[in-house]
């Protein structure tokens, strides 16, 4: 019955559902005896109630039984919690790197994907890195699910048990684009595993374009996203010869997005609103970007077609 996709999986799963029964046993049970009660003492039928103080008998079971319950989910809580803390010495590291929005994996030696790619029944230890803000690290099949909080170095560990392709979210709000921060973990033979690891490229680091880092670093992409999503402004993707309407000055014009429209959005953004989107929001970037970090960005920006 308690088969699960990670070696860590059935405990997790056993202390759950001890703790679930119990709840419904007793949210059934007080019930059902309260409505009992009702009936079977209801006033019209019975002589006035008699109204007494004090009995050790009944203090000393419901202190007993509700000590004894709580004293047995401890119990298996530990029993199947300490395990998750205890990493086996021969456990395979992965760094997993959490920033806004999106997971990569560090496997050493400059090799870094955006899946995680795990050969099957073997120990792995994530270690948990966060470089901006506190994210959670989440596969809810295999169970396990940790806090990825910045300069603190957590972790966590499991054994996966079949191949195949599983869900990773991130379990802790992070911001505007949090829900899309999820991608997969593919668990493979050990051989092919091999395979792909010799084949990812040792990049040093997943090369961000220049222009992309002054978005992420500037904040830009707090408001505008780059697949499309509407957030607070417009999204980038395809914006560079986009034909849209901005009001200037009260008075709705068509623009086609150039060089010299996007330098004016940068450094005066109240100048031409977007339709649709509000005024005010974005602040002018004048001191804060060189005009040749606002080159960098318009490259990058150039290379957003969305396809
Ligand atoms: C607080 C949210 C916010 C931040 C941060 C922000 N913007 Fe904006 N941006 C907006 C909004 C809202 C609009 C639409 C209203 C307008 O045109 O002013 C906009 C409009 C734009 C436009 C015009 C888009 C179009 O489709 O015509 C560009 C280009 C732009 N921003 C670039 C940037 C860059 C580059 C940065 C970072 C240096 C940035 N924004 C930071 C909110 C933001
Ligand atoms: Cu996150």
């Amino acid at each position: 019955m308690f088969e699960g996709a990670s070696n860590l999986a059935a405990g997790v799963d056993r202390s759950f559902i001890l703790i679930l029964a119990i709840a419904v046993f007793f949210t059934v049970g007080i019930t059902a005896f309260m409505i009992w009660t009702v009936f079977k003492y209801n006033r019209k039928k019975n002589k006035p109630a008699r109204q007494f103080t004090g009995s050790v008998t009944l203090e000393i079971i419901w202190t007993a039984i509700p000590l004894i319950l709580v004293l047995v989910i401890f119990f298996y809580g530990w029993k199947n919690y300490a395990p998750m803390r205890k990493v086996p010495a021969d456990a395979m590291q992965v760094t997993a790197i959490g920033r806004m929005w999106e997971w990569s994996f560090d496997y050493g030696n400059g090799k870094i994907s955006k899946i995680l790619v795990l050969p099957v029944d073997k120990a792995v230890k994530m270690n948990l890195h966060s470089v901006d803000v506190n994210h959670g690290f989440f596969i809810p099949a295999f169970r396990v699910k940790e806090d990825v909080i910045p300069s603190y170095n957590n972790y966590l560990w499991f054994i996966p048990k079949f191949k195949g392709e599983y869900d990773i979210f991130c379990s802790s709000y992070c911001g505007l684009q949090h829900s899309g921060m999820n991608t997969k973990t593919k668990v493979v033979d050990p051989a092919d595993f091999t395979l792909w690891l010799d084949s990812l490229p040792a990049t040093g680091n997943i090369p961000d374009a220049e222009g992309l880092t002054l978005l992420k670093n500037t904040g830009c992409i707090a408001c505008h996203s780059l697949d499309g999503a509407k957030l607070v402004g417009p999204t980038f993707q395809a914006i560079y010869g986009k034909k849209h309407i901005v009001i200037t000055d009260g008075k709705e014009i068509e623009i086609e997005v150039n060089d010299a429209y996007l330098i004016s959005s940068i450094l005066d953004p109240g100048k031409d609103i977007v339709k649709g989107f509000n005024k005010g929001m974005m602040q002018p970037y004048r001191d804060k970007l060189s005009d040749a970090q606002i080159t960098l960005i318009i490259d990058y920006l150039k290379t957003l077609t969305g396809k």
